[in-house]
């Protein structure tokens, strides 16, 4: 049985997570983000979840990402019902450590991809409005708590050039176009701050440099992402 109990807002909390730090590592495609995870798994007190993305490659036998890529406009809604399901099922599994780190957000799945699908074009307004009104009820009814944003910050052609090396089938018809549209959003969210709400402080870290030198960045910028403050 999970004990439930509401905010000063009304909204439905999971006890026993008050006083839990949650840190949510951001960052476009291919910045870098499982390799941040990785590297902070190594430490004691902190819980990594990553990404469901073998869920979202894998929902009884069928590939949602793949069609996504396919034909946006007419798997777009899917992928991101599905994603949106997913996230909302980390951000409320019990944490089992005094510190959860984990890859996105509930926020980023409806800020960054939902909005550059509607934006582009590429979802019909009305399974934006969907998308929307499911996303606003669960973010008026359910509590997410995130106490800081980790952006990884990457150019587009960074990004871009990682995705090509590391050759998942389903992103190979990915244009830096795209990429481009995915920083643009995330720099209007989590850095100029004129887009949507951001939940939590954001601590930004360059992540175009190789690997050596962002695991140095990384033990840099440690104790303050481990006392969750930006
Ligand atoms: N994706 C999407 N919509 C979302 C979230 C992700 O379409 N709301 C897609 C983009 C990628 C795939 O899912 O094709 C996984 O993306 P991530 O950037 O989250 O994961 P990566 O493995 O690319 O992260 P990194 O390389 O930074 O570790």
């Amino acid at each position: 049985l999970t004990m439930q109990s509401y905010s000063s807002q009304g909204k439905l909390v999971r006890n026993g997570e008050k006083n839990k730090l949650v840190i949510c590592i951001e960052g476009n495609i291919a910045s870098g983000k499982t390799t941040c995870l990785e590297y902070f798994s190594k430490t004691s007190n902190i819980e990594v979840l990553t990404e469901p993305v073998s869920k979202w490659r894998n929902v009884r036998g069928h590939n949602p990402l793949g069609l996504m890529y396919q034909d946006p406009t007419r798997w777009g809604i899917t992928l991101q019902t599905y994603i949106q399901l997913t996230m909302l099922d980390q951000h409320l599994s019990t944490i089992s450590a005094p510190m959860r780190m984990m890859e996105r957000s509930i926020y980023s799945a409806k800020y960054i991809f939902v909005e550059n699908l509607y934006r582009s074009g590429k979802m019909p307004e009305v399974d934006f409005a969907v998308l929307s009104e499911w996303f606003e009820w669960i973010t008026q009814n359910i509590a997410i708590p995130v106490d800081l944003i980790v952006y990884l910050q990457s150019s587009p052609q960074t990004c871009h050039e990682r995705l090509k090396e590391r050759c998942r089938e389903e992103e190979k018809i990915i244009p830096l176009e795209y990429l481009e549209a995915i920083h643009q959003l995330y720099e209007d969210w989590l850095i100029k701050k004129t887009s949507f709400n951001v939940p939590a402080p954001v601590l930004v870290i360059s992540a175009d440099d190789d690997l050596q030198k962002m695991i140095l960045q990384y033990e840099e910028n440690r104790e303050k992402i481990l006392s969750g403050s930006n």
